[in-house]
Parts: C-alpha cells; structure tokens; sequence
C-alpha cells in the first residue's frame, strides 16, 4: 500500500535492527507498542557505544582531553533538545530520569515552594498517573486542592468546563498534550491562554506528543513541558523537563549532592545556577548525549513528515478496527487524535487478546496504561493498545487486524 506522504518507510525501517527480530521461527515482530516505548536506530545505539568505546569520562570536572570532550557532547545535546522544542536557551533544559521525575521534581520544589493549604491545581480526567499521583501526594501533604477538566464521552476535553474552572484562581494548570490511552490531542494554546489569564502557570505532559508532533514551547509559552527521550527514539533511563529560566531559578533545588552546588561548607552550601541546580550528582551522560542523536534523527525527517504518517497510520487503523465485528475504540475520531488506538474485543479480555496477537508477532500492550481513572470513566478496567510511530506501515495494521480474527476465533 503506498504511503502518500514523503518518507522512505524501507529506509527508515532498515535503520532499526530490533524491526527484523522473529519473535518465532517465520514469525516476524510488528512493533506496535511505541507508546510504551519506541525503538532505536543504529544512529542512537551506535552514538552510545562510541561513547563507551572511545569517549567515557565523568562531566563538569575533569581537565583532561576525555572529559572536556564529554562536557562538551553532553551540553552540546542539552542544546539539541532546546532547540528541539524551540526553548529559548539551553539552560532552560533540564535532564531527569525520565517524564515521571520531571513531574515529581516540579511538584517537589516549585510546588513546595509555592502552593499552601486550598491552592487549586488544575488536571485533566485522562492524566497519566505520573501527572496525578505526585499532585494527590502534595494535596494529601499540603492540602491543596485537585480540580479536572473533565472528558466527554467522546473522549476529548470538555472545554466548555474551563472558564469555570478559572474562577477558581488555580495556581497550576498540568494537562496532557496526548493521551496515552485514547490519543486525544489536547488544544494546548488554548488551555496556556486560559491558565495565564487566570494568574495560573501551565505545565504540560509532552511524554506522547514530543515524539510525534512538533513543539514550540516559546509559540504556546508554556511554563513547564515534561517529556521522556526514551519514547523519541532516544534510550532509556533520560527525561526531560523545560522550564522559563525565571521560573527555575526562582524555584528551590530537588535533590543534593555533586554538581549542583556552587560552594559547601560543613553546615552550609550555595546552589550552582540552573540547569544544574536540578542535575545532583552524575547524570545519563551516555544517555543524554544518545538523546541528542535520536534529536538528530527526528529533525532529518523531519517532525511535520513524522506527524503526518503516524496520523494516516492513526487514521487508517481506526478505519480497519472499525471493521471488526465486536471491536470498541476508545477515544474521538481521527480529528482529534494521533498514534494510537485502544481498544476492547467483545468476549475477550485485553489481556488474552494482546498474548494471542503475540502469537502472530504482533506487540501490543494491554491493561490501564498507568491511567486508571480514564479507564474508569470509560467503564472499563483495560483495555489493549495498538501505537504507532514513524517505522510502522499499513502492512502491519493489516497483519493486527487479521490477528484480531484469529482471536475471535478462538473466543467465538
Ligand atoms: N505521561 C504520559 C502521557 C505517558 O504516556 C507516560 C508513559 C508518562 C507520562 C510517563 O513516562 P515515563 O517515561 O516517566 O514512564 N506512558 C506509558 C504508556 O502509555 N505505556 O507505558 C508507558
């Protein structure tokens, strides 16, 4: 089936070995599980291996030829990635151990530092837990108060909820840019626009949509924006979180230790300026700089090419499920979302349906996807996801879908 778009598919995919995995003998892998994590090019694995192989030297404190060089790799790619999603200084990046500590790191400092007993913070009913639990964990600690843009039953936002939700004078507006389970992209400028206006900071959850759409941080003047490198084609164990320079070095240190200090005493010490006030200790410097490649990698496709296939992968997928007799998609139609497509099998539990598709080779994953509460409000305790990315083809949906026929044949 042709691609109506301008990427090499053929070529892509060659650069991903993992793609010619057999899960069994004759049994090629169809990677339809990027929403958990994607995979990596030869680009990205091959940069982390010369690192290891030629480069490896601790950051920040070495003079010798090794670690000036990996100082200047890591800064280099804390560069990338601001001008990945068009930050305004490099400095305004800072490095985690993935979207869930970015969170957390804002939550913990600026949240501490700035909400008291009844402040509202504002979410969406479709967060991933990582951007509800540290909230409830603050509200449970300081008393802070929890609101939520509710979803409809077509699985989008209810706007119409928010200038009600603006008299309440939030401190902190933290959405979604992508829902992880029903792919709904989120109108994050109007959202910005909203909070702002009521005197409120927005932060928002980039985990999915950095991967696969373009950001401009400085377009939507967003505040915070957490997202993960291992979802991006990057490695694990990396995260990110922007913030507005005023912002981060207005806002108190995470944790303690090396690298973010300035001057120490016995009693007493002095932060070091941001991005390292927030960078204790040393970091996934293989990582960030393996981070910085799958940067690369995007930008040579090339993220307007990279949004426009994973939606006609979105769109077309949508419309082969849709053929299944007993099939229910969750989440609007292709107008409001990309990359995904949960969904339930009349008579089967998500569970038995993702082992069976794993059979044909065919990777999904199935559960709550760490957003329970969206699950609830859909009535549903799970629910098995097919994702996307810029590797997979039509082929694939093809070869899910007749899986899917297999598994009713079983259950039937
Ligand atoms: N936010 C969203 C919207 C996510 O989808 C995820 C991970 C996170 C935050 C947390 O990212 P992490 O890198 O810190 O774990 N989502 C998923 C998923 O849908 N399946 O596995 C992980």
């Amino acid at each position: 089936m042709a691609e109506t778009h301008t990427m090499d598919i053929k070529r892509i995919r060659a650069d991903f070995p993992v793609l010619d995995v057999e899960v069994k003998p004759g049994v090629k892998l169809v990677y339809l599980d990027s929403g958990a994590t994607s995979q990596k090019p030869v680009q990205v694995i091959e940069r982390m291996n010369q690192y290891y192989r030629a480069e490896n030297a601790n950051i920040h404190r070495g003079v010798h030829k090794l670690a000036e060089q990996a100082t200047e790799d890591y800064e280099g790619a804390r560069g990338k990635v601001a001008k990945f999603i068009n930050a305004a200084k490099a400095k305004e990046i800072v490095f985690t151990r993935n979207a869930t500590e970015a969170v957390n790191l804002v939550a913990f400092t600026w949240g501490r530092a700035n909400l008291q007993a009844g402040d509202v913070v504002v979410l969406t009913e479709m967060e991933h837990h990582a951007n509800l639990v540290p909230w409830q964990m603050l509200a449970a600690e300081r008393g802070i108060r929890l609101e939520f843009i509710p979803v409809t039953e077509e699985g989008v936002l209810d706007m119409s909820a928010l200038p009600g939700l603006m008299e309440l004078k939030p401190k902190l507006v933290s959405f979604t840019a992508m829902s992880n389970v029903l792919g709904t992209i989120t109108p994050i400028a109007e959202i910005v626009k909203a909070a702002h206006a009521a005197g409120a900071l927005a932060m928002v959850d980039g985990a999915q949509s950095v991967p696969h759409l373009p950001t401009d941080v400085r377009a939507l003047d967003i505040d915070f924006l957490v997202f993960s490198s291992h979802k991006m084609l990057g490695p694990t164990g990396l995260g990110v979180l922007y913030g507005k320079e005023a912002l981060l070095e207005a806002m108190p240190p995470f944790m303690g230790g090396g690298d973010m200090i300035k001057r120490v005493k016995l009693r007493e010490f002095s932060t070091a300026g941001v991005p390292h006030k927030f960078e204790a200790g040393t970091p996934a410097i293989a990582e960030v700089i393996g981070l910085g490649a799958a940067v690369d990698y995007l930008n040579e496709i090339g993220m307007e090419a990279i949004a426009a296939h994973d939606r006609e992968l979105t769109a077309y997928a949508l419309e082969r499920l849709e053929e299944v007799p007993g099939v229910w998609i969750f989440g609007p139609g292709i107008e409001h979302k990309s990359s995904n497509a949960s969904f339930t099998l009349k008579g089967a539990h998500p569970h038995d349906v993702a082992e069976i598709l794993n059979r044909h080779g065919v990777a999904t994953r199935a559960g709550h996807h760490c957003a329970m509460p969206v699950h609830e409000k859909f009535s549903v305790p799970a629910t098995t996801r097919a994702s996307f990315y810029l590797y997979n083809t039509k082929e694939e949906i093809d070869t899910l879908v007749e899986a899917l026929y297999q598994v009713k044949e079983i259950f039937k």
